[in-house]
């Protein structure tokens, strides 16, 4: 029995790691239930009840909310079954080993990529062998003891088979989420080392992806069959190889099936494409792209290790997706680890610059978060940051509500209100750029005490805030009365 426990947001489809893990344990014979909370929304039930002849319940788990439903099922699984072994696997699990295994819950845990190990494990499970010598694997002994087992290298994809999506019906996520999905995974890997990533970690910087043929020959299996509107690619970073890329969106072009799908990817990689090339990504129904850019300061970029990346390059990825007709999001991770007032003012002023001139440019701007096994670890530590020393612990950590030694005080809330002005100003570019018969002197003048505010990094007395939140309420309000819909929110606030 394999279990997803629920995260916070829109589904994105099934839990592709389950579907991933299900496919070799079928083809070897095993039965295989996957539990989450659409499959089964009472899944703690469900799990009592069908775990009594099960080989072991398997969990897949996150940093952060996902840790809460895993804690409390593996709880009660092992007071009604107290024999029943429970392995984790997924980021969290891998990342942080050692101390996730001291919980008296866990039996063992897959680490990295894991469908050759668990079929491994499960198939010593099911013979009576012990667990010793499977390459990937952390678990106690019959002492209790904790034994790691050495390092499983990562398998080529391709080898791997087609993952179970037969075991779990789209239209059970399309139902929650609005929308067809598949979630899907062309590659893994990335060959960057940003040092507040753990990609690196566990795909040893290599790019592993499936061969243009099967994409295409899968993608026009699943589609049609599951009638999915949207593939969200899983991939680290799509555009590693940007041959294959193209390839992909010819074949799909060719095949005539008509889906939108989306990726992540480096600006370094899109910004070396032609014009050309882009617009068969958009023709294929490339409609977003999402972009971890980070920062526009050069010298917090070299603090993240990613001295790859250039605002040149930010630049000519929105220009040339903006021709294209994608839409893009650009990540920013504020209060990283020497990241001054003066850097920020930096990124605020150049990415409003560019959604300026680029109006498919939207931001997703987040306070920098430290997961577990992040290369970064030693120097934050140094700077005063506690690492979480237990699974409840890391379960606080949701995206942002960290708080930081050196962000606090009146230097959070400048920063927070810094925010705010910078994604009121894009709201307002946004909503004005929507009404054909404001003139362009009138747009600009609308948005000019904001931009003045940016420019010299003034936040006091922030009339426009209490104004913009006063208009939200009100709006609301009406909605509320009337039952009229509420205008659309920018994705920009997240
Ligand atoms: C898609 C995705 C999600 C989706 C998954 C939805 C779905 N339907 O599957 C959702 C929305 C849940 C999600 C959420 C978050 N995510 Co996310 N996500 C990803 C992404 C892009 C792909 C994951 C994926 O499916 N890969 C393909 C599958 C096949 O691989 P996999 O999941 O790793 O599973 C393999 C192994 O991990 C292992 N395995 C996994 N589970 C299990 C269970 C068992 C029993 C076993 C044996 C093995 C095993 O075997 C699988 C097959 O090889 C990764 C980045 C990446 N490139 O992988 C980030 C990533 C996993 N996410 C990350 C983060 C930070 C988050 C959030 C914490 C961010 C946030 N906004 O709060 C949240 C946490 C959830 C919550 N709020 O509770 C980090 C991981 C950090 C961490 N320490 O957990 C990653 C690595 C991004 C990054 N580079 O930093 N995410
Ligand atoms: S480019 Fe993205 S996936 Fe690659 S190491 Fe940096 S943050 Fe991780």
């Amino acid at each position: 029995m394999l279990f997803y426990p629920p995260y916070d947001g829109s589904p994105l489809g099934a839990p592709l790691s389950l579907l991933c893990l299900a496919s070799p344990l079928l083809e070897a014979g095993f039965e295989v239930k996957l539990v989450d909370n659409l499959l089964s929304p009472d899944y703690q039930e469900t799990i009592l009840r069908e775990t009594s002849d099960a080989l072991c319940l398997g969990i897949s788990v996150l940093t952060g909310p996902h840790i809460g439903a895993a804690v409390r099922v593996s709880r009660a699984v092992k007071k009604l079954h107290p024999k029943m072994p429970i392995v984790f696997g997924g980021w969290h699990s891998s990342l942080a080993t050692q101390q996730t295994l001291r919980e008296p819950f866990v039996d063992a845990i897959v680490r990295g990529q894991g469908e050759l190990t668990l079929l491994e494990l499960v198939q010593r499970m099911a013979d009576g062998r012990e667990w010793h010598g499977v390459p990937g694997l952390s678990f106690k002994d019959g002492n209790g003891k904790i034994v790691h087992e050495p390092e499983r290298p990562v398998a080529n994809i391709n080898e791997l088979p087609t993952p179970a999506y037969h075991l779990a019906d789209p239209g059970i996520y399309a139902a929650a989420s609005g929308v067809r999905q598949l979630a899907y995974t062309s590659s893994l890997g990335c060959p960057y080392q940003c040092n507040y990533c753990t990609d690196q970690v566990f795909y040893k910087r290599r790019f592993n992806a499936y061969r243009v043929e099967r994409v295409l020959n899968e993608l026009a299996e699943l589609v049609p069959r599951y009638h999915i509107a949207h593939v969200p690619l899983f991939d680290s970073n799509f555009l590693v190889d940007r041959k294959r890329a193209v390839a992909i969106a010819k074949g799909v072009i060719a095949s005539g099936i008509r889906f939108q799908w989306d990726f992540q990817t480096s600006t370094d990689f899109l910004s070396l494409m032609s014009e050309e090339d882009i617009r068969l990504l958009a023709e294929s129904g490339v409609h977003h792209i999402g972009f971890g850019t980070e920062s526009a300061s050069q010298e917090v970029l070299a603090l993240m290790n990613k001295r790859f990346q250039h605002v040149e390059q930010m630049v000519e990825t929105a220009r040339k997706t903006y021709l294209a007709g994608i839409h893009v999001v650009f990540n920013i991770i504020l209060g990283y680890p020497g990241e001054t007032e003066a850097h920020r003012q930096q990124t605020f002023r150049i990415m409003s610059d560019i959604a300026k001139e680029y109006p498919n440019v939207s931001f997703s701007p987040n306070i920098f978060t430290p997961y577990p096994g992040i290369p970064i670890w030693p120097q934050l530590k140094e700077m005063g940051v506690r690492e979480p020393q237990s699974l409840e612990e890391w379960e606080a950590l949701a995206l942002g509500t960290n708080v930081l030694p050196w962000l606090r005080g009146e230097e959070l809330r400048r920063l927070q209100r810094s925010l705010e002005y910078f994604l009121l100003n894009n709201q307002i570019r946004k909503a004005t750029t929507r009404i054909p018969w404001l003139r362009r002197g009138a747009r600009r003048l609308l948005g000019a005490p904001i931009r003045w505010r940016i420019g010299k990094n003034r936040y006091s007395f922030p009339w426009e805030l209490w104004l913009s939140r006063a208009v939200e309420k009100v709006v609301t309000r009406r909605s509320l009365l009337t039952g009229q819909a509420l205008p659309e929110r920018t994705p920009e606030v997240c």
